[in-house]
């Protein structure tokens, strides 16, 4: 089954920024959606939990060079 997170993005500035974002976290396996909100400082995803977390979506996130929390 899928499960949904919401994630706290700082370091968005710009359009670019945010899908830079989104591709860090669709580089992962199992993402079945990525949505970046850069005005809110926001990325909700959809994913599954079998193949991966919250944490690594998280650390995907920060590794891209974007401070990343886990909201719920
Ligand atoms: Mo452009 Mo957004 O370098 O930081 S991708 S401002």
């Amino acid at each position: 089954s899928e499960a949904k997170a919401l994630f706290s993005v700082i370091g968005m500035t710009c359009s670019a920024c945010a899908a830079s974002v989104e591709k860090s976290i669709k580089r992962l396996p199992g993402i079945r959606e990525a949505l970046v909100d850069v005005l809110n400082n926001r990325a909700q995803v959809l994913f599954y939990p079998s193949f991966v977390n919250e944490e690594s979506i998280r650390e995907a996130i920060e590794d891209g060079g974007f401070e990343a929390t886990l909201i719920r």
